[in-house]
C-alpha cells in the first residue's frame, strides 16, 4: 500500500511545519480557468490540493483534476462527497467515515459501495475521520449527509469523537464547520481535540482571513483547509 501523501503529512506533523490546503469544487471550477489558478497555486504556499464537493454531476472531478495534472505537481488528494467522485487521476483519496452523523449510509455504506472503484485504481487510501461541526449554517454536507452537526458547546463529545476515530485506525481527522460556515470551528474546540489525539488533525469551513488561518494553526491544526476565501477572491492565496 502506498503512503507517500500520509508520510509527508506525518513528516511534517512531526517537524511542526503546518499545511495548508486548497479545496477546489469541481461544481465551482471552470475548466478554461484551470491554468490561472494552477499558477496561482503554484506559487502561493498551498502543500496539498482536495478536489470534491458534497453534489458534483459524473465525471466534473476527474476532468478537473485531469486538466490540474497538467499544470500542477503537488499532491491532489479527492475529498469525495459520495463514491462517484472517485477518479485515478488523482494521487490519493480521503477515505472518509462521518463519524459525527447518525447516518450510516456516510458510516460504511458509501465506503463498501466505493470498493469496486477503488479496486480499479492505484490511489493513495487515507481513512479519514470526519466530524462535522456546527458552524451556524446549514451546509452542503448537513444536507447531503442527513446528519446534524455536533454543537460547538460540546467540546468533550468532539475531542471524544476524535479519540474514538483514532482508536478504529484513522490517520486523520478532519474537524469539519462545513464549506462557507459562519463560525470557524473554535480555537478551544481544535486546542482540546489536538491535545487528546496523536493522529494529524484537519480543519476547515468558514476560514477566510489570515489570522483565523493562524489562529487554527496556533491552536493545534496540522493541516488547514481553505475553499471560500479562494473561490470569492482568487488573489487570497497572495496574502499568504
Ligand atoms: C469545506 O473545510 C472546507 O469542506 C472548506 O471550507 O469553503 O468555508 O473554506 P470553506
Amino acid at each position: 500500500m502506498k503512503h507517500t501523501i500520509l508520510d509527508f503529512i506525518k513528516l511534517s506533523k512531526k517537524e511542526g511545519k503546518k499545511l495548508l490546503t486548497l479545496l477546489l469544487d469541481p461544481d465551482k471550477v471552470l475548466l478554461t480557468e484551470v491554468e490561472t489558478i494552477a499558477n496561482k497555486i503554484n506559487n502561493a504556499a498551498i502543500d496539498l490540493i482536495f478536489v470534491g464537493g458534497s453534489t458534483v454531476a459524473k465525471n466534473d472531478t476527474e476532468k478537473l483534476i485531469g486538466a490540474l495534472k497538467r499544470h500542477i505537481v503537488k499532491p491532489i488528494v479527492i475529498f469525495p462527497g459520495d463514491y462517484s467522485q472517485i477518479t485515478n487521476t488523482a494521487d490519493g483519496i480521503l477515505f472518509l467515515s462521518l463519524l459525527s452523523g447518525n447516518n450510516p449510509e456516510y458510516l460504511i455504506h458509501q465506503q463498501v459501495k466505493a470498493i469496486p472503484s477503488l479496486q480499479k485504481t492505484d490511489l493513495e487510501i487515507i481513512p479519514t475521520g470526519y466530524i462535522l461541526i456546527d458552524g451556524n449554517h446549514k451546509t452542503a454536507v448537513q444536507k447531503v449527509s442527513n446528519t446534524f452537526p455536533i454543537s460547538q458547546s460540546e467540546i468533550s463529545k468532539i475531542s471524544a469523537t476524535a479519540l474514538a476515530g483514532e482508536y478504529m485506525g484513522k490517520q486523520l481527522i478532519y474537524l469539519e464547520a462545513g464549506s462557507g460556515a459562519k463560525k470557524s470551528v473554535s480555537s478551544e474546540i481544535i486546542s482540546e481535540t489536538s491535545k487528546l489525539i496523536n493522529t494529524p488533525l484537519i480543519v476547515g469551513g468558514g476560514l477566510r482571513t489570515k489570522s483565523a488561518i493562524q489562529n487554527a494553526f496556533d491552536a493545534g491544526a496540522d493541516i488547514v483547509v481553505i475553499g471560500t476565501a479562494f473561490e470569492e477572491n482568487s488573489s487570497f492565496l497572495d496574502k499568504i
